[in-house]
């Protein structure tokens, strides 16, 4: 068997960053990098060069989008401070975003429902997408595309929910024209057998069983992995005990970073990052608050895509009344104000609203809850 080239490159001028400069270098003979080079540039002159409709300029401006909203109004000091053309990367004129698409269903926030272990396979089918149709809108205000790649045409991916003793028949179908992998953190197997990159075109299977109940990150490990990753490629497992848990409302809350417009590697590599999100959008849940009832039980699995920075999650105004690290039962520890999930980490909390009224979430880290990883809750 050849094992992938190395996905953990060491610094910007070793053999696999070459190998990424090659690639990129591929994509960009087909245009599809063009939208993350000199943006503002790149856009002027796509319509007088013949570039296809689909490139994308950096942190492209909304012409009306400065106006805090209401409830920014309301938080002034979670509002990004940084005005459009301030923004990293920013064009320097007014375009309009087409093409670009919202990066996740509405309904991401919601999981799937608990079903009881079967001793039937659960096939769970994913594709794997990178270059120009690929764009997503991860900034609602100001507008802001993403060049990304992605499983299921989607950041964060489709959910897997499964139940604890359950075997999975995994396919990977590579739409894409880099090659791209699995990686699950929920289930134990050799990464040299079955988190190999698939080249373009082909599609690899293979079957998993879930050992152990929890909340999973899963995600490309194709090199260098901090790209695939940080271009959008993971997503979460949830795996309930066999006996389920106890009804509840229940969310699921992705966060990740993005950086610059897409397959910027260097700025993934140094940091800081341009955005930090929940479900792929910045402030997703402040334009549309995730929604509860005073004094039900609120169950939220969380997973820190990263790829670089910890997740301080935190409810204003709640306490949680069971954290369990990993989302593993046997982990269930009391009350906590804030918990810490690492990236590539997952945890579940649950909380009872005390009346109704708003509730802002964030990581606690306020810098990365001041580019965009912020949300509500409206308790009625
Ligand atoms: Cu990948």
């Amino acid at each position: 068997m050849t094992i992938q080239s190395d996905p953990f490159p060491v610094g910007p001028a070793d053999a696999a960053a070459a190998t990424l400069l090659s690639r990129r270098a591929l994509l960009r003979g087909t245009g599809i990098l063009a939208g993350s080079v000199g943006a503002g540039a790149i856009l002027a002159a796509c319509a007088q060069a013949g570039v296809p409709s689909w490139t994308f300029a950096t942190a492209i401006p909304a012409s009306t989008s400065t106006a805090p909203d209401a409830s920014a109004d309301a938080m002034p000091s979670m509002v990004p401070a940084a005005s459009p053309s301030a923004m990293p990367g920013a064009a320097g004129s007014p375009a309009p975003v087409t093409g670009a698409h919202d990066p996740s269903p509405a309904s991401f926030a919601s999981p799937p429902p608990f079903h009881p272990a079967s001793s039937t396979p659960v096939a769970f089918d994913l594709t794997s997408n990178d270059g120009p149709d690929e764009a997503i809108l991860i900034s609602a205000s100001p507008a802001t595309t993403y060049q990304s790649m992605n499983f299921g045409r989607q950041v964060p991916a489709p959910t897997l929910r499964i139940t604890e003793g359950e075997t999975v028949h995994f396919t990977l179908t590579n739409r894409g024209q880099m090659p791209h992998s699995i990686d699950f953190h929920a289930a134990q197997t050799a990464w040299s057998k079955n988190y190999q990159e698939i080249a373009p075109g082909a599609s690899s299977a293979f079957d998993w069983t879930a050992s152990y109940p929890g909340v999973f990150m899963y995600h490309c490990g194709a090199a260098p992995v901090l790209m695939h990753m940080a271009d959008g490629m993971y997503g979460a497992i949830i795996v309930d005990p066999k006996g389920g848990r106890p009804t509840a409302r229940e969310y699921l809350l992705v966060q990740s970073e993005f950086y610059g417009s897409g397959g910027e590697y260097a700025k993934m590599l140094n940091n800081p990052p341009d955005f930090v999100v929940f479900n792929g959008q910045a402030n997703r849940y402040k334009t549309t608050p995730l929604a509860a009832t005073a004094g039900e039980l609120v169950r939220i699995y969380i997973v820190n895509a990263g790829p670089n920075s910890s997740s301080a999650f935190h409810v204003i105004g709640a306490l949680f009344s069971n954290v369990e690290a990993e989302g593993y039962p046997a982990n269930r520890m009391g009350m906590h104000q804030t918990i810490n999930v690492p990236p590539g980490d997952g945890a579940l909390v649950e909380l009872r609203f005390a009346e109704p009224g708003t509730y802002p979430f964030v990581t606690h880290r306020f810098s990365d809850a001041s580019k965009g990883a912020l949300g509500l809750f409206k308790v009625s």
